[in-house]
């Protein structure tokens, strides 16, 4: 087990997250809690129901121990028989999971209830603005608060680390360090290709954007994460079972299967990609703060209440392009969303190339103009104090 940090830590934070699927939970709470305690200087608790999913992106987690110290944040396994502990000052429930009702009572029971939080999904819908902040229900005497992370003034915000952007363009202006940096991964770039990152949901539509890039002029590097789209790689390939390191050339597109790494080496896989296939919440936020151009596949909901989403960002983020540019992007947007083909989209997106990337700079930078969701987690600590 790793030691105690020694940090003159006064305010106690606990972060609640259940793995439901995939690695957006963990994703979350594990940024969130680290920059907490980097810089904020709070004492945090994470605690978390599936290790082995915390492992993928944080390879030093110990999935057999209950209590570790990583980075700074205190690590507790989230077992079913939770045991009673003191409640923090701040409590968060990552994306509306149940606290132990242990917990619930040592929370009841402090002199000072604490602040109790449920930090919701990411949404750009209207109605978020309306909703973030306010009172949700109670535990006794203890209220709990809606926090909604957004884009839009009036909402919680997106998760950006202190320094993030100028990290990221001092690496984007370093074509040696890239290199470097890829080549740590086993990623040698096809001279003169575009390179693109692709990490998605199983889709149909895949087949025909892979028809696209290999028949394109300009060659294509495509990096494929290990994870839930292999299966489509792998029958356009015609192959099966690839792994981690497989490079597959079809004509103009080379692909190349890489490992799960950790969330600061995806970052810099995001910065090194001149296009950012994406999914789920975090990934999708990473790849905004690469400022390159994106392509999101978002988590399906039942009843198509994703479809809203994409349309509500959508909406915000083709405002000010040019009218066959925000039609060409969403195109591809929507037909990526419904498995659809892809080759004409694809065709008409690369033909506004310079206008998008021009664009994914200037959405990025006004995103980066509001305060990040740890900083506006601590001010809503504090106005409620
Ligand atoms: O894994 P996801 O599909 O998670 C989803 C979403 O959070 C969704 O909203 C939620 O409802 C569902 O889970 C349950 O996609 P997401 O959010 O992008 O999370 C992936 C995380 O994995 C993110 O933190 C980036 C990280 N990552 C790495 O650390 N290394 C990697 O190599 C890759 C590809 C990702």
């Amino acid at each position: 087990m790793s030691e105690l940090p020694q940090m003159k830590k006064t305010r106690r934070w606990d972060i609640f997250c259940t793995v439901v699927d995939n690695y957006g939970d963990i994703g979350v709470t594990w940024r969130l809690a680290r920059q907490l305690v980097a810089e904020h200087g709070l004492a945090v608790r994470l605690w978390v129901d599936d290790l082995r999913a915390f492992e993928r992106m944080c390879p030093e987690i110990d999935t057999r121990i209950d209590q570790q110290w990583q980075q700074g944040v205190e690590v507790r396994h989230w077992s079913a028989d939770f045991q009673p502990v003191e409640a923090a000052d701040v409590v968060i429930a990552a994306f509306a999971c149940q606290l132990p009702s242990v917990y619930m009572d040592a929370m009841a029971e402090r002199e000072k209830p604490p602040l109790w939080m449920n930090l919701d999904y990411l949404s750009a819908e209207d109605w978020v603005i309306g909703c973030h902040g306010l009172p949700s229900v109670k535990y006794r005497h203890v209220q709990k608060f809606f926090f909604f992370p957004g884009f839009r003034q009036g909402t919680g915000g997106l998760l950006r680390e202190g320094g993030l952007l100028d990290r990221r363009q001092q690496f984007q202006e370093d074509p040696e360090a890239q290199r470097a940096f890829l080549q740590g991964l086993g990623i040698d770039r096809v001279p003169g290709s575009q390179l693109i990152s692709l990490f998605a949901y199983e889709n149909a539509g895949l087949a025909s954007w892979m028809d696209a890039l290999a028949g394109d002029s300009t060659p294509t590097h495509l990096l494929v994460p290990e994870g839930r789209i292999l299966g489509d790689v792998e029958r356009w390939l015609g192959l099966s079972d690839l792994t981690a390191g497989a490079v597959h050339v079809r004509d103009g597109l080379t692909v190349q299967v890489l490992p799960f790494v950790r969330q600061d080496e995806y970052d810099r896989l995001l910065w090194c990609c001149d296009f950012n296939a994406v999914r789920g919440e975090d990934s999708f936020v990473r790849a905004q703060w690469a400022g390159r151009p994106l392509l999101w596949h978002i988590y399906q909901q039942e009843e198509d209440v994703h479809l809203d989403k994409l349309e509500a960002f959508l909406t915000l983020y083709v405002k000010d392009l040019s009218e066959p540019a925000r039609e060409a992007i969403s195109g591809l947007w929507r037909a990526w969303n419904a498995g659809e083909k892809m080759t004409d989209h694809w065709q008409s997106t690369r033909k506004h190339w310079p206008e998008l990337q021009k664009h994914a700079q200037t959405w990025c930078l006004e995103q980066a103009s509001r305060p990040d969701l740890a900083a506006a987690l601590v001010q809503f600590y504090v106005n409620w104090l």
